[in-house]
């Protein structure tokens, strides 16, 4: 019975409130998830175990988050076909680190790298696998970029009248 499209690992609890923005992203998709905390280093047998099970509940795209020798989502990847998405956890070399980490995978094994802390755009990298092959969902991500489209458009109007801007002829 499939019960999840996308599953979310952070390496600690730590990693928590950059997994937020992708949650929320998640939920306001309405794509089905679920998440936990696991190490690919303080609990490797653990993560191998979750990784199978949320193949057997149907997910579809994995999320790792991990910060400083960030090899979670490089894990992840060695358990499973699904493709991995890994979102790099700043740190005090300002996230180089687990970046570096989670991108450098040896041919063979790839990771979808975003951005340090970039946990929203991860969920949503992941809401495009799945848009694929689900029309609804191909559907409200048109919705949202044509909405992100009409914001940059409302705030050229606003900084062109605030800096008297002169109308094109
Ligand atoms: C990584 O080490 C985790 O993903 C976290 O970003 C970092 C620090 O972990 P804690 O010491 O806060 O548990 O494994």
């Amino acid at each position: 019975m499939k019960t999840i499209d996308v599953f979310i690992v952070m390496g600690s609890a730590s990693d928590a409130s950059k997994a937020e923005p992708a949650i929320a992203a998640l939920k306001g998709f309405g794509v089905p998830f679920d998440a936990a905390v696991c190490s690919a280093h303080r609990s490797p047998k653990k993560l191998a175990a979750l990784v199978a099970s949320a193949e057997k509940r149907g997910c579809l795209v994995f999320i790792a988050l991990a910060g400083k020798a960030a090899h979670l989502p490089g894990v992840v990847a060695a358990h499973t076909a699904k493709p991995v998405i890994g979102v790099p956890i700043d740190t005090p070399m300002m996230g180089l680190d687990s970046l570096l980490s989670i991108a450098q995978m040896p041919p063979g094994v790839p990771v979808a790298t975003v951005g340090v802390d970039a946990g929203k755009n991860a969920a949503l990298l992941a809401i495009q696998m799945l848009a694929l092959s689900d029309a609804k969902l191909a559907k409200k991500l048109a919705d949202y970029k044509a909405a992100l489209g009409a914001d940059v458009a409302k705030q050229n109007a606003e900084t062109r009248k605030k800096l008297r801007i002169p109308k094109l002829p």
